[in-house]
């Protein structure tokens, strides 16, 4: 695969690429364009901190906690910093809704863009160095540009995002995104301190054989959860489980596999949320030919009625999710129990 659906080699800058897809769009302003290139910005300057992260003294957490009643971590905090500076100074976006903050922060009034972020997620991996990521989803605001940002604005379906991606700081750093016309990856050169096209035109494999699940919450799993899992050890499944969402939804999607955070007994409504972890993560999923549902339905046609919202969480290939589905809807069940 050398080609992309532009006809753009492997090789090909972020920035020619963004210009290009603007190019295809007759009408197409630039705001958009120039605000994947701000994200891009901060997710260098992010990058570059996380790299020094273990020489420098910004591990660890900061004794505060968020607006989720957890432990902020350093990184977590300047992470928000970077992306929110980024935006504000980018100009294209009017509001940010953020893991990091509990209200609505609001920017550019004359701007028509929404930005959901989770700026660095996976927290209890940025001590240990292991693999981190940032999701990000944008949304055309609702109301009319110059008045203040409602709530209605955040608060669409994901069905609406017109662009979303993620930021894997891995063994090397992707960056992955969409604007609803297939999924492309592009890969951190270091030394040019550029994105460069490196996967073109991503495709989720439409099975697998490894599920992603923290199995140590096992007493808290419903039954179709354990049966689900029983199911998969039954088909020898390979479990893979990182704890890191960008991580492991990555990885299932060059490999095949299904990511599955549910509800549990003390997480009622799962622990992920919608708005600015799931969506984004849905909607690449389905422009790469896989699946997001919540068990019962699709992650994109949910209807958020707060920002912070949470909700249980199967997502990856295809036939997967529906199997996955199936144990959750009570369609199905493991052999043992069926026999
Ligand atoms: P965070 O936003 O506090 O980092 O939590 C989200 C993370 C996901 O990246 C990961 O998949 C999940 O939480 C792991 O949770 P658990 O430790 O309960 O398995
Ligand atoms: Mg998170």
């Amino acid at each position: 695969m050398d080609k992309n659906n532009l006809g753009l080699p492997i090789g090909t800058t972020l920035d020619r690429f963004i210009t290009r897809k603007q190019d295809d769009f007759p009408y197409a302003t630039g705001e958009l364009s120039q605000l994947l290139r701000d994200i891009a910005l901060a997710s260098k300057i992010v990058n570059r901190e996380v790299n020094k992260s273990g020489l420098l003294d910004i591990t660890g957490g900061i004794g505060g906690k968020n607006v989720q009643g957890e432990e902020q971590q350093k990184l977590d905090v300047i992470a928000n910093i970077r992306f929110i500076r980024a935006l504000k100074n980018g100009g294209q976006t009017c509001a940010v809704v953020s893991e990091e903050d509990e209200e609505i922060v609001h920017l550019n009034p004359e701007s028509r863009y929404i930005v959901a972020i989770d700026p660095l997620d996976g927290s209890s991996n940025i001590d240990v160095n292991v693999s981190i990521g940032t999701i990000f989803s944008i949304y055309r605001r609702l109301s009319p540009i110059g008045q203040p940002v409602e709530h209605s604005d955040i608060l669409q379906k994901g069905k609406e995002q017109i662009a979303a991606g993620y930021v894997l700081y891995g063994s090397s750093t992707m960056l992955v995104y969409t604007t609803g016309n297939g999924v492309n990856g592009f890969t951190l050169e270091p030394s040019l301190g550029e994105f460069v096209l490196s996967h073109a035109g991503m495709k989720s494999p439409k099975d697998g054989s490894i599920y992603s699940i923290n199995e140590g919450s096992w007493n808290q799993f419903d039954q179709p959860i354990r049966n689900y899992i029983e199911h998969c050890k039954e088909e020898d499944y390979t479990a893979r489980y990182i704890g890191s969402l960008v991580a492991d939804f990555h990885r299932n999607l060059l490999k095949g596999g299904v990511y599955l955070y549910p509800a549990t007994s003390r997480a009622v409504n799962g622990k992920l949320r919608l708005i600015y972890e799931c969506n984004a993560l849905a909607f690449i999923a389905e422009q790469a030919g896989g699946k997001a549902s919540d068990g019962q339905t699709r992650i994109l046609d949910l209807t958020p009625t707060k920002f912070h919202q949470r909700t249980p969480f199967i997502i990856g290939s295809e036939n997967l999710v529906n199997e996955a589905e199936g144990f959750v809807k009570g369609k199905s069940k493991v052999n043992s129990e069926a026999s």
